[in-house]
């Protein structure tokens, strides 16, 4: 499958912990339907096994292929390569990025979590083809995910790498904020709640695609 610029555009990242109203496969369907470009599976601490894990991750990945749209495994090779997914997204407590690209191989999509330019420069190095940058704001999906660093960082981080580095902001998106990560120079935003959690994800997904569009129209 191809990646491009565009699929970071509306990011949908979920697991089933990110459901706690409804069945995920359900989310999953909804979220494509309201438009997003890319999709990450990220079941953290969510109570289900791994075998658990395996048969959702299926489930999600032939609803991706139906559609075309990438689908990305969080922190886990392993659950990456037995998914045959698109590709692999790590953190710097995660398996090395450089580790994670000799696994992979050259043709499965590595992203890589960055919160400064040394991080960013040292993720592209190691054969990343895409970073996240955040939290952007206050976040409560990730308990661990620190002081928000705000759209600023994308700005300085683009600073200090090569033209077309592909950059995703994410932590405490909302349609009304996601405007503020383009203009500082994100290709896209990454969103759990704001879309898992509304009660009507294809319309919250539509709620980004709208004022993200508007923002950038000449
Ligand atoms: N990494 C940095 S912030 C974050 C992750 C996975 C959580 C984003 O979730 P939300 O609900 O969009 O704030
Ligand atoms: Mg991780």
């Amino acid at each position: 499958m191809t990646f491009t610029r565009d699929n970071l555009y509306l990011y949908f990242i979920m697991g089933s912990q990110d459901c706690p109203n409804h069945n995920p496969v359900e989310v999953l369907k909804q979220a494509i339907q309201g438009g997003i470009t890319c999709f990450q599976y990220r079941e953290k601490n969510s109570g289900l096994n791994m075998r658990e894990t395996v048969r959702l991750g299926k489930e999600l990945r032939n609803i991706c292929r139906q559609h075309k749209i990438p689908f990305i495994v969080n922190d886990r090779v392993d659950l990456a390569l037995i998914l045959e997914a698109t590709g692999v997204h790590v953190g710097q407590e995660d398996l090395p990025a450089a580790e994670v690209r000799r696994i992979i191989g050259p043709s499965r999509i590595l992203g890589v979590s960055a919160e400064t330019p040394e991080e960013a420069k040292h993720a592209f190095a190691d054969g990343a083809d895409y970073i996240g940058v955040g939290p952007m704001f206050s976040t409560s999906s990730k308990p661990d995910a620190g002081q928000p660093i705000g759209p600023a960082a994308i700005s300085r981080i683009r600073n200090h790498l090569p033209f077309g580095s592909l950059i995703v902001g994410i932590g405490g998106i909302t349609p009304k904020r996601a405007p503020d990560v383009l203009a500082a120079g994100a290709d896209g935003v990454a969103v759990i709640s704001a879309i898992s959690k509304d009660k009507q994800p294809a319309h919250a997904a539509q709620a980004f695609l709208q004022t993200m569009r508007n923002s950038t129209k000449l």
